[in-house]
């Protein structure tokens, strides 16, 4: 290896590894990987899945590659030789950015999942090329500017596969990049990505995330949009969106007829995965291929409904996208008469009104066009499923029980264990074996050292090395210094009102105000966030802006800083959550039950030890019942209790603010002037007004509750015996979370590859 890495060093920059810079070797280390990727072999099988998403969520690529190849060791050793590390050399990819939060990465994990368990499988998806916004914090707000993450020597590479997209106006040649996704010790599958030529970074102005909506041709692959996007790029999503599902229909075409398939047996060769609704245009571009090619509406819409499977990620109201008719006829008329064609036949066999696709008010809503015409719709969590049976489609449920399944969430090990946590990863190995990496439940051998006294120091010690590991990173990426000695607790995903990070910051609040009146934790708690907030979402920029504004005050104060600190990690993304979620010590997982869908950093941080503070929510609620309620810290309204108090409209923020004395002072303080000498009062008075008087999420209704569990969760945490063996439970435990075990159930249920 060290051979290699010298010879390709010296053919691509004539110089050795000795006079090489960092970024020399890393691309050069990606090369490598590239070609010992492209030697093994591609899963095959007569049947195959697509799975097509908006959001590919990857992260970093070299590590986690050369796991799953065998060669991270080979590679590490070869560098130590001439005193360079492999870790130094990772710092130098870029993080491709092609997700928002958890769905996104979870689609990610998945492709590492099929490709692992030997799964003949392709991920389809957009190569945009800004990705979305990077974050950076100026005058304790969120400034978003362009991402430019791909260089000229990728992890894709350029295929001659091409088509040609048609709009309304005009059409668009595709282009398609690929990406080999290997597994561990396993074969290896693809990532397409789809982009076009035309497409114009020189559009965007500076390091704005600017530019001019209106020429699609050039803008088209540009951004990935933010989950709460603005209506002037709603009608761009159209255009992107059609530009995916039409580039992977006619992919999929292409390739069975390439197999010398049969189409009228599409469903036999092909499994489609609908992930959430972005991508469910699908289904009437199939058919409309279909019938192009002389199918019947009728055959042509059969094989569709079974060749393709939904899968729904939220229960909020606002996420479920529908389009205007007017808006679809704008960029997609020739889709219109199939949508349309599929409503009428809703319309002729049911009589419930809320099940049609297209509206009274002319919306398309696509996920009923999913429940309608896929044989498959699955939640991801027990809770989340069922609450979509029970509540948000019972009407859909009814027509269609069979179609409905649950497919809880996972995440892979490799990636979330291994990679980002070596030493602890080490020590389980040690302790039992290496069979966990691609068996999870092996984990479960841990609990015969539950109570090993060594075994739980030793936990204890990786912690801390952990803690001091993130120190440095922090330090060195944003010049903050934390203290390793103190209590990591740690919210971090996208930044959403359901998450309730307002009422983190109500927590912070209170401590301070503790501390202030001489009330001093034995431990120091350290208080760490990571969210992006969605440009257009005023209120979650806001929270941020509260957020930051309580961190300075903090840093200020020289009677509170030594006892709580309240940082943000700027840029929040993969790369950092793989440094912060294994120095964790809470893992906070504070949605409004029934809200969050699953999550899926609350299995990542109980995997590395993490102890969870969290309402019954998601996953939440499966962590529970694995770890015992002795090893997890539940609070908060139930969900059923939550879906009662919306249903009547009687929950009201102002009148818990008006008559609780602690509430009050806490929401005040908003406003007062410790914060708005620091902040933008403007900002402030909008967030408090925003928590008095709307609170749309709740917050004030849990929020006594949750600092009462918290005190309890940090008072544990000084018997260290006791708190190092929750963290063993809930490694132990975690097995079940794996994204292998997902990826089964989604094969034995729904594609039977
Ligand atoms: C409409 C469009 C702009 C949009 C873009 C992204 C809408 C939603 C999203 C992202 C949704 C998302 O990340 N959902 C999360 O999916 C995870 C994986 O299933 C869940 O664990 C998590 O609860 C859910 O919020």
């Amino acid at each position: 290896m060290e051979e290699r890495i010298q010879k390709l060093l010296c053919e691509r920059f004539g110089r050795d590894i000795d006079h090489c810079t960092k970024e020399e070797i890393f691309e050069v280390l990606m090369l490598i990987t590239k070609e010992e990727t492209s030697k093994i072999q591609r899963n095959f099988g007569k049947k195959k899945l697509y799975y097509i998403s908006a959001e590919f969520l990857i992260g970093k690529l070299l590590s986690n590659n050369l796991i799953n190849l065998g060669l991270y060791e080979e590679v590490k050793q070869a560098l130590a030789v001439h005193g360079r590390k492999l870790e130094e050399m990772e710092e130098m990819e870029m993080e491709p950015s092609l997700g928002n939060g958890g769905l996104g990465r979870l689609a990610a994990c998945f492709l590492d999942s099929i490709a692992t368990l030997g799964l003949f499988g392709d991920g389809i998806g957009l190569n945009y090329h800004f990705g979305l916004f990077r974050q950076r914090f100026r005058d304790h707000k969120q400034k978003e500017v362009k991402n430019p993450w791909m260089r000229a020597e990728n992890w894709t590479n350029r295929t001659p596969v091409s088509f040609t997209v048609p709009f309304k106006d005009f059409s668009i040649q595709s282009v398609m990049y690929d990406l080999d996704v290997p597994g561990y010790e396993a074969g290896c599958n693809r990532l397409h990505l789809f982009d076009a030529d035309t497409v114009d970074e020189s559009i965007v102005a500076g390091d704005s995330i600017d530019f001019d909506k209106h020429n699609i041709q050039k803008n088209l692959t540009l951004f990935l949009y933010p989950d709460d996007s603005d209506d002037a790029g709603r009608m761009l999503r159209i255009y992107q969106q059609y530009f995916m599902v039409s580039n992977a229909a006619q992919l999929i075409l292409k390739e069975c007829v390439d197999q010398g398939y049969d189409l009228h047996k599409l469903d036999e060769h092909v499994v489609i995965q609908i992930n959430d609704t972005h991508p469910s245009m699908v289904i009437p571009e199939l058919i409309r291929l279909l019938t192009d090619r002389g199918f019947s509406m009728d055959e042509a819409i059969d094989l569709v409904s079974r060749t393709c499977a939904y899968t729904n990620h939220t229960i909020l109201a606002e996420a479920l996208e529908t389009w205007p008719t007017s808006y679809l006829e704008q960029v997609v008329p020739h889709l219109m008469p199939v949508i349309q064609e599929l409503d009428r036949r809703v319309r002729k066999k049911y009589t419930d009104e809320s099940t049609y696709i297209i509206d009274d008010k002319n919306h398309v809503h696509m996920a009923h066009m999913d429940i309608h015409y896929g044989f498959s719709v699955n939640g991801v969590a027990a809770l989340h499923t069922e609450i979509l049976k029970n509540t948000e489609l019972s009407n859909f449920y009814k027509i269609y029980p069979d179609k409905f399944n649950n497919k809880t969430n996972g995440i892979t090990f490799r990636r979330w264990l291994v990679s980002c946590n070596r030493e602890l990863s080490a020590y389980i190995e040690k302790l039992i074996g290496d069979g966990f990496k691609k068996e999870a439940k092996e984990l479960k051998k841990l609990l015969d050292f539950k109570d090993d006294k060594e075994v739980l120091k030793t936990l204890g010690r990786i912690k801390k090395k952990k803690k001091e590991e993130f120190r440095d990173y922090l330090y060195e990426t944003q010049g903050v210094l934390t203290d390793e000695n103190s209590i990591f607790d740690v919210q971090v995903k996208r930044l959403h009102e359901y998450k309730r990070q307002q009422m983190n910051a109500l927590y912070a609040i209170y401590k301070y105000q503790e501390i202030k009146k001489g009330h001093k934790p034995k431990t120091p708690i350290t208080m760490i966030f990571g969210a992006k907030a969605a440009p257009a979402y005023t209120t979650a920029k806001d929270i941020i802006h509260l957020i930051l504004c309580l961190s300075q005050l903090i840093e200020d104060d020289p009677e509170v800083r030594p006892y709580l600190r309240v940082l943000m990690i700027e840029n929040y993304n993969v790369t950092k959550a793989s440094k912060i979620i294994p120095a964790a010590d809470v893992s906070e997982q504070i949605s409004l039950a029934s809200k969050e869908a699953s999550g899926t950093s609350n299995m990542k941080f109980m995997l590395n030890g993490a102890v969870t503070l969290g309402t019954e929510d998601g996953a939440n609620v499966e962590i529970e019942e694995l770890v015992g309620e002795d090893n997890i810290y539940i609070f908060g309204k139930k969900p059923q209790e939550v879906i009662d108090l919306y249903a009547d409209g009687s929950y009201s923020a102002k009148d818990i603010y008006e008559k609780d004395e602690l509430i009050h002072e806490l929401v005040d303080f908003i406003i007062g002037e410790e914060l708005t000498k620091i902040g933008d009062k403007e900002n402030l008075c909008r967030l408090h007004h925003e928590l008095v008087s709307k609170d749309w999420f709740m917050t004030l209704l849990d929020t006594k509750e949750y600092i009462c569990m918290k005190e309890r969760v940090f008072q544990e945490y000084e018997n260290q015996e006791e708190w190092n063996k929750k963290a063993l439970v809930n490694i132990a435990k975690s097995g079940f979370f794996s994204s292998d075990r997902t990826i089964e159930q989604y094969n034995r249920d729904i594609w039977h590859l």
